[in-house]
């Protein structure tokens, strides 16, 4: 499902678009999702020791432009204040894009010794980036939310072990994706070309939208080594009194998740939202015919909620009368919500409710007695399902390919390409150049963690020279 179509976004009633373009508003459930996500990850900080703190959202532009090497390339992507009421500022002052130069220089500040170090800090926040190409909502706005993780080593090891936490939180990032969005992702390594600029190396998630045939770069997490450290002049004194460099990381994952989420599992009727991250689990529904005693159902529907509430369930009911069933039927399918529980006259005489999946239509009578238990089942079987499925549509729409003349064609079918590849950037550029198009160009994605064996002397599929490695490539968001 793309974002754009049938404006599902704002049926579902999680975002409403904005007088600015390429700005929107999250509506309240887009925050449920949001923030059900950020309690699963704060958790995850607060055992990895990684502590919370705020910096500001502004940066003054000598902060900004003393690291011209980090900002080159994105600088026509920030923003800027220029004026307080009608005068104006006697020096611009730059809104954070990502906030190095906003944080760093503090760093320097507060390294002194080995014994500041690690220091790990996060923070939730929102970042500007001006961007010109079309924006889409959650996909591409011009504000977004994140967090955003800074940490600082002694060593090279412990930056690149599990204290530095860069592949740690990588795969916490997969797990909010496939345990929670129930998005299947892969893991893997960011070419030269598509890694951040002043990282060693970058690793990411990347999602694959089979209708569009684009992937998308869900969450990364770099590893820095001492490039900032030089920059910022982020020194320690280590044990022996010598004065040496910070081995610093960086990681974040954005509103975009809940776009690619979106995007995945939306069909025709609007939103599906996944079990585990959806703001409402549960619509409770009468349906009364015309003699039935309304009374006594929406009594029952009542006590249902009340259950189901009870355990930690989300559900709610909706009783308005001056909507027909059927209307409230489509109405939460639009929304996303992943089971819906009828009530009518039946289902009370015979002590029993009707439940009806959002993510497959299967409908089926349960008695009252251990309704909870089976509901509490029903939805962890949802969240399994949509992930299955959402996995084996990715699956299906991924060839590897070996040749050129594969590539080219597979990209026409819109396919999620693995082919094996030389790992040169120039290699990368020319496939580019090569494939390009009015929806972009073909560019790697990621070397999946997972690699298929290779066999000796397997050739890239674009240069012919010897392959190093498998690679994900395609067209991308
Ligand atoms: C790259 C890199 C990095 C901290 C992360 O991916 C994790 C969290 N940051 C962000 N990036 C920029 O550095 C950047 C810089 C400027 Cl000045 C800009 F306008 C846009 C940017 N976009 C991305």
């Amino acid at each position: 499902m793309k974002i754009s179509d049938n404006g599902i976004l704002r049926c579902g009633e999680m975002m409403a678009y904005y007088d600015i373009s390429g700005c929107y508003i999250l509506r309240p459930n887009a925050m449920k999702i949001w923030n059900i996500m950020r309690t699963y990850f704060d958790a995850v900080l607060e055992k990895a020791e990684v502590d919370e703190n705020y910096f500001p959202l502004f940066v003054s532009a000598s902060v900004l432009e003393k690291e011209k090497d980090h900002v080159q390339g994105f600088a026509p992507e920030v923003a800027w204040v220029t004026k307080a009421g009608k005068s104006d500022l006697n020096v611009p002052i730059a809104i954070r894009p990502t906030s190095e130069t906003v944080i760093y220089p503090y760093f320097s500040k507060w390294i002194k010794s080995h014994r500041d170090l690690p220091l790990k800090l996060n923070q939730w926040n929102n970042v500007v980036r001006w961007e010109f190409s079309k924006p889409t909502p959650f996909i591409r706005s011009r504000e977004f939310l994140w967090q955003e993780g800074h940490t600082a080593h002694a060593t090279e090891e412990d930056a690149d072990n599990e204290v530095g936490l860069v592949l740690e939180v990588l795969d916490h990032y997969r797990h909010l994706y496939e345990e929670y969005l129930a998005v299947p992702v892969v893991k893997g390594m960011k070419s030269e070309n598509e890694k951040f600029a002043g990282a060693r190396y970058t690793t990411s998630v990347e999602a694959f939208i089979p209708e569009t045939g684009r992937g998308i770069q869900g969450a990364t997490s770099h590893c820095l080594g001492t490039k900032f450290a030089k920059m910022f002049d982020i020194k320690f004194t280590n044990k022996e009194g010598k004065n040496e460099l910070v081995w610093q990381n960086s990681w974040a994952y954005s509103t975009r998740t809940i776009g690619v989420m979106i995007m995945t599992h939306g069909d025709d009727k609007g939103l599906v939202n996944p079990p585990k991250v959806a703001p409402i689990q549960v619509i409770v529904i009468p349906v009364p015919f015309k003699d039935a005693d309304t009374k006594e159902i929406s009594k029952a529907c009542c006590a249902v909620k009340d259950a189901l509430r009870e355990a930690g369930i989300r559900a709610k009911e909706d009783l308005s009368d001056n909507y027909s069933p059927k209307w409230k039927y489509s109405h939460w399918e639009m929304k996303g919500v992943p089971l819906r529980i009828e009530i009518g006259p039946r289902d009370l005489a015979k002590n029993q409710v009707r439940t009806v999946r959002r993510d497959n239509g299967v409908k089926a009578d349960v008695p009252r007695v251990g309704l909870v238990e089976h509901v509490k089942e029903l939805l962890g079987k949802i969240q399994q399902n949509m992930f299955d499925v959402a996995k084996q549509k990715r699956d299906d729409a991924c060839v590897v390919v070996k040749t050129w003349d594969e590539f080219v064609e597979a990209l026409g079918q819109k396919k999620l390409i693995l082919a094996p590849w030389c790992d040169e950037a120039e290699v990368e550029m020319d496939v580019k150049r090569r494939t390009k198009d009015e929806v972009g160009a073909a560019k790697t994605l990621c070397s999946p963690f997972d690699q298929p064996e290779i066999p000796e002397g397997t050739l890239c599929f674009a240069s012919g020279k010897l392959a190093k490695k498998w690679t994900y490539w395609g067209k991308s968001y």
